[in-house]
């Protein structure tokens, strides 16, 4: 054994017995070698950063904020951080100790966080770990801000005419069966048929007009107007669909004819819209508060339209799994006797803030 390695080896010893401080293995070594490219000799790895702190649930789409937990920075070596959220590759390496990310569907995602020195990225990788689940939550709602917009459809629904609303919040989902039988077992409403097609988080169907109207009251919310869903649908564009004028991308975002092999299907597996909002297009029609009055758009008053003061037919909306693409664009109008159900008609609830 060389010299070298013997002193090395009872330097050692004599650090396991706590006998020399670390800062002693510096003698002899200049500061540029003992720098290139590894951790100085007195100088540990970082720790591991503690489990990422965040929620361990959130709804599809919701930004969660997670934090590393920190590392120390040793002697003026700054620790860095990075993300994996779940799928395998990591983020770039920052100094930022939290960071927010937002999952588009549900599941459950191990997030990982990895801590080492900036000025030594070879060397003192620590990691640890968190199990987020991602679910859907339902009831859960989108402020839609107040603004203008053009309501209507060249083809469908003229004259195309500038309204204003107010802000309101808008149901990010369809109405769910879980979310509907609450409702039934909890007044003693009759429960629905799913068609067979089951329950949980596929939209409620098979419901009246009154039907809606009662179970949004009993959530402490009420049908959107008319003006209100078109807005929410429209969530800032003045195109066929939320996603421009071409039905060509149709079924990235919704359920229909074309992709739905003849029935609902949970809510929220479709892409939303740029406001957050899930199966606008297609999967049920949605019932709304307005009463249906064909000359309506050309006397509608400019702010908060509320619709007819009376009529025979109500106004459903967004076409359903089994219409075609035309029935599904933002400004198709359509309704029905207050009275009729079907297996393709559920709603979605709004609240004045
Ligand atoms: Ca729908």
């Amino acid at each position: 054994m060389s010299f070298r390695k013997a002193a090395f080896l009872v330097l050692i010893i004599l650090m396991g017995s706590g006998v020399v401080q670390a800062a002693s293995l510096h003698v002899g070594m200049p500061a540029a070698a003992r720098n290139k490219g590894r951790l100085p000799e007195n100088v540990r790895a970082p720790s591991a950063p503690s489990t990422p702190t965040g929620p361990a649930e959130l709804d599809v789409g919701e930004s969660g904020t997670f934090g590393t937990g920190g590392a120390m920075s040793m002697r003026g070596y700054k620790v860095e951080y990075r993300f994996d959220w779940g799928d395998g590759t990591y983020s770039s390496w920052g100094l930022g100790t939290s960071t927010t990310h937002d999952w588009m569907s549900a599941g459950t995602y191990a997030v990982k966080a990895q801590a080492r020195y900036k000025a030594q990225p070879a060397e003192a990788v620590a990691s640890s770990v968190l199990n987020v689940r991602v679910v859907i939550i339902t009831g859960a709602e989108v402020l839609i801000p107040a603004g203008n917009f053009n309501m209507g459809d060249a083809l469908y629904a003229t004259p195309i005419h500038v309204v204003h609303l107010d802000s309101f919040y808008i149901d990010k989902y369809e109405v769910t069966f879980d979310q509907y039988d609450a409702f039934c077992a909890a007044t003693g409403r009759a429960v629905p048929s799913d068609n067979g097609w089951g329950r949980g988080t596929r939209p409620v169907i098979n419901i009246t007009w009154a039907d809606s109207n009662a179970y949004c009251a009993w959530a402490g919310r009420r049908l959107p107007t008319e003006a209100e869903w078109e807005r929410a649908c429209r969530a800032g564009t003045n195109t066929a669909y939320c996603f421009g004028d071409d039905p060509g991308p149709l079924g990235t975002y919704a359920w229909y004819d074309s992709n739905s092999g003849s029935m609902t299907h949970p809510v929220g597996e479709k892409a939303a819209n740029q406001f957050g909002l899930y199966d606008m297009h297609g999967n049920v029609w949605e019932w709304t508060a307005d009463w249906y009055d064909s000359g309506y758009y050309g006397v509608s008053p400019l702010n908060d339209p509320p619709g007819p003061a009376s009529g025979s037919y109500r106004i459903f909306r967004g076409g359903s799994w089994c219409r075609s693409s035309g029935h599904l664009r933002s400004g198709t109008r359509s309704d029905y006797e207050p009275g009729y159900s079907s297996n393709d008609m559920g709603c979605r609830c709004a609240r004045t803030p």
